[in-house]
């Protein structure tokens, strides 16, 4: 067996390990972050369990942190009682990412991780099975009930050689990222094998792994080796290690090989983390904004190299540097040992342990201006401004060019070769984690004005008409259905509010059109609705109507969340996607028969009275959700 065969054997509790049958996995460990968490947890309630089932649950606050309003504040607060309540560990605002905090503290070979964001494969560096989901499917994981999945395929990414001076980890995932693109890891597991995996830190294969999810995988794993027992040895959690490997003669449906020594410095210019070139064919353009963090590239040796880089050099006088790291434990080390003091000489602005900039909290650059990140997203209109020129890189190419104030290759300014080693020990201070409550029936959770009920939908009508009221291309991502950034975070917590700004950046009028036509359908092409894990772009459309997603394909994630919440997604092809236009009205005449009974759902285009097929892959279970108006109108009538 393949290390993804193994992990998935080890907590199948129904379906068959048929590539694209469903299984079901039990889940371990699960995690949430501030933004997703609050409805994640609303659910938790409403499925009605005193406390938490899995081994361990973890609540962040890293999102939305700068408490602009009361809004987000509230929801801090109702974050941290409800985890106290139901038997969850609170990770305060300032701790640092989801993601990077809990590779350092929870993550463990061979369980499973379940996290309400689209980056937990982060954990994957660990030999950790570590899936991204909506919050309703972290609720009822959190409630004891299994995580259904399509059976994924598994890609082998053998990795040889090694990284010459300043060719980083990032530039690996880029590497992938550029063979693979958006699309191109949609229904997969990306397991790295090889010799070159040897001398790669655990810190760097979560770079690896964390970025998997914008090539759409389901996960992306590394085994668990020398590497993961020194990482978590200086950790100071020795006893969680575990060996795991694949077996010799594992078989994989799909083969990559990287040579490490042919790699260049990459970057990922506007406006897709798969527009992947080499940073010398892009060299020489201005750049006005340099963004150092993102839980991608976040860690205590990423935050190390941009130190060492910057030591003793001062940044160039129209570039803007700013520096998040992953973890307060980051922050706490780089203080220890002067790099802090060497970042903020060298001109670095110092932001708070969170996402930040990387979903729009701050730092939108200025008009027309080139920003580089180290981050893994870039699509349109994410750092808050529109028509942005976003760039993702390395930390060294970052570096680098904040100091030359052009994008810069590092080994073209850079003479000597900088080796950052994994520490020996890192500080470890876990006080501002907060364990659960010992008396849990004492904790009043606080719920601020903001904190609206979750809104339910009836389940699906035999037949009806609804009209297309958008048509849109491929690779539309979730960004682009829910916005996040400055301005609408503190919604997520209401969805009649933030549901008047969907699709408000491809089309401003587009929750009036709907609202106004009673729903309606959306039409897509392809990889509809990849990147993030956001569940409002699934129910703020539930809310506002719409009843059919059509679209050329679906990302994982988002196809899982509008199944949720009632939404019915189905597929169609290509011809058919070039006839269907915005305003048509479509008539379904049988279409909860069609589901109970076919692969495939008909349908009239009334204005030129033809009819279509399109396909649903509805499995039985998702079938039963879908005609009952989603997942939770499904639970509560299988509890009666
Ligand atoms: C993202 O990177 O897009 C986010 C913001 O972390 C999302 C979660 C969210 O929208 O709250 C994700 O990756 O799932
Ligand atoms: Fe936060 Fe950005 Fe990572 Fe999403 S990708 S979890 S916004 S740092």
């Amino acid at each position: 067996m393949n290390l993804a065969q193994k992990l998935i054997s080890y907590h199948l509790v129904s379906g068959s390990m048929k590539h694209g049958e469903e299984i079901a996995l039990s889940i371990d460990q699960t995690l949430t972050q501030d933004a997703t968490g609050t409805l994640t947890y609303l659910e938790f309630e409403a499925i009605g369990i005193p406390r938490v089932k899995t081994k361990l649950s973890v609540s962040y606050v890293d999102h939305n942190t700068l408490q602009t309003c009361f809004e987000n504040t509230d929801d801090h607060r109702f974050l941290q009682t409800i985890a106290g309540k139901y038997g969850i560990y609170f990770s305060k605002p300032g701790n640092g990412i989801c993601h990077q905090v809990h590779l350092e503290r929870y993550a463990k070979p061979g369980q499973t991780l379940l996290g309400s964001d689209s980056h937990t494969p982060n954990a994957g560096a660990m030999g950790m099975l570590a899936i991204g989901a909506g919050g309703l499917n972290v609720a009822m994981a959190m409630a004891g009930e299994p995580f259904w999945a399509v059976m994924p395929g598994a890609t082998r990414i053998e990795i040889q050689g090694e990284c010459k001076p300043f060719i980083t980890a990032k530039d690996i995932i880029l590497e992938v990222l550029r063979k693979l693109t958006v699309k191109g890891g949609v229904g997969k597991i990306l397991e790295y094998t090889g010799e070159g995996i040897k001398n790669l830190t655990l810190p760097e294969r979560a770079t690896i792994t964390n970025m998997g999810a914008e090539c759409g995988a389901t996960t992306s794993l590394f085994p668990s080796d020398k590497q993961t027992r020194a990482f978590l040895k200086a950790q100071q959690r020795e006893a969680d290690w575990i060996p795991l490997v694949p077996d010799p003669d594992a078989s994989y449906d799909e083969e990559i090989r990287i040579a490490l020594h042919t790699l260049e410095p990459l970057i990922a210019v506007p406006s897709s983390p798969d527009k992947v070139v080499q940073v010398r064919e892009v060299g020489g353009t201005p750049v006005k904004q340099v963004c150092i963090g993102s839980c991608v590239n976040s860690s205590f040796m990423d935050i190390m190299l941009a130190a060492r880089i910057l030591k003793g050099r001062k940044i160039h006088p129209d570039v803007s540097l700013s520096m998040s790291p992953g973890s307060r434990q980051t922050l706490l080390m780089i203080s220890e040992n002067g790099a802090l003091k060497d970042l903020i000489d060298a001109g670095a602005r110092i932001l708070e342990c969170a996402c930040g900039p990387c979903i729009g909290m701050g730092q939108a650059p200025s008009t027309g201006a080139v920003s580089l990140r180290t981050f893994n997203r870039n699509f349109p209109g994410r750092s808050g401004t529109p028509n942005d020129q976003i760039y993702l890189c390395s930390p060294a190419t970052a570096a680098v060019s904040a100091v030359t104030g052009v994008i810069t290759d590092p080994r073209d300014f850079l003479k000597r070769k900088i080796t950052i080693k994994l520490p020996e020990r890192y500080i470890v201070d876990d006080s501002m984690i907060i364990p659960p409550s010992r008396e849990p029936e004492k904790v009043i959770v606080e719920r601020g004005p903001n904190i609206k009920p979750l809104p339910l939908k009836e389940g699906l009508e035999k037949s009806f008409k609804a009209k297309i009221i958008l048509k849109v291309e491929d690779n539309i991502t979730t960004d682009d259905i829910m916005p996040a950034g400055a301005q609408i975070l503190s919604l997520r917590s209401n969805i009649p509010a933030i549901s008047e700004h969907v699709f408000s950046r491809i089309d401003a009028g587009f929750s009036e059109r709907a609202k106004t036509a009673g729903g309606g359908i959306v039409v897509g092409g392809l990889n509809y609705g990849q990147g993030s894990s956001r569940e409002h772009a699934a129910l703020a459309p539930m809310y506002l109507g719409i009843k059919v997603i059509f679209a050329k394909s679906f990302a994982r994630i988002h196809r899982d969340n509008l199944i949720n919440f009632g939404i019915l997604p189905l597929t169609i092809l290509p011809d058919v996607y070039n006839i269907l236009e915005q305003d048509s009205v479509i008539e379904f005449p049988h279409i909860v028969k069609e589901i109970q009974e076919y692969l495939y759902i008909t349908f009239t285009d009334t204005k030129t009275g033809k009819n279509y097929k399109a396909e649903h892959s509805l499995t039985k279970r998702q079938k039963e959700i879908i005609l009952n108006g989603g997942l939770l109108n499904y639970i509560k009538k299988r509890k009666m």
